[in-house]
């Protein structure tokens, strides 16, 4: 995929209106502060059209990128964040998982999982998820760069053996953009 244009579209903070122009999305899930939306600028190469932040939480509403006029990337809001209150924590689980079962325009899904931490309970309960939804999906090992020489290979063998299900597993690090080729060549294969 080569993306020619990337820009903001639209915030929603529930299921109603969301676009029915029939453009496919691809969707970017993870835990909070994982660096959704940092690979999401990092992949469009635009600083700035998805709003990061050091302190999790930051994306609370389900943000549309139009993408070459073509397709949405889509950006949810992150789990597994303790800090906010029980309340608010179910109104983004029940957008969340409402999202990703009841929209039929999905395409792909991107689940990103911190390389740092592969196989915690909360990111195999979503790819639990997205297969019990048929939702196909791929993986991303997010903030690559973290790591020492000797933590790569283990984390990659723990990623596989926790992610039979996932179509492509790249290692990613948004801040040198290592990465960014071989995921929009995984993007293109299977997002039709
Ligand atoms: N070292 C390193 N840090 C990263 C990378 N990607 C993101 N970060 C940092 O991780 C923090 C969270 O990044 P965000 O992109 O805002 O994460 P998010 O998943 O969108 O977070 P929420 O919207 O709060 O769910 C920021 O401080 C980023 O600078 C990376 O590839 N390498
Ligand atoms: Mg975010």
């Amino acid at each position: 995929m080569n993306i020619t244009s990337a820009e903001f579209f639209c915030s929603y903070s529930s299921l109603n209106g969301l676009p029915s122009d029939g453009r496919p999305e691809i969707v970017f899930v993870g835990r909070s502060n994982v660096g959704k939306s940092s690979l999401l600028n990092s992949i469009c190469a635009r600083k700035g059209l998805a709003k990061t932040s050091s302190t999790p939480g930051k994306t609370r509403l389900i943000n549309y990128f139009l993408i070459n006029n073509a397709l949405y990337f889509v950006d949810l809001p992150g789990y597994g964040y303790a800090k906010v209150g029980q309340s608010e924590r179910e109104s983004w689980g029940t957008l969340l998982s409402g999202y990703i079962q009841k929209r039929d325009e999905i395409g792909l899904v991107v689940a990103l999982i911190d390389a740092r931490h592969p196989g915690m309970a909360s990111d195999r309960e979503m790819m639990e998820f997205l297969d019990y939804c048929g939702r196909p999906f791929g993986i991303v090992m997010t903030k690559w760069d973290k790591l020492k020489q000797a933590e790569k290979s283990k984390a990659r063998r723990t990623m596989e053996s926790c992610a039979p299900k996932a179509k492509f597993i790249v290692n990613y690090s948004s801040f040198s953009g290592d990465g960014r080729e071989k995921l929009l060549t995984q993007l293109d294969i299977f997002s039709q």
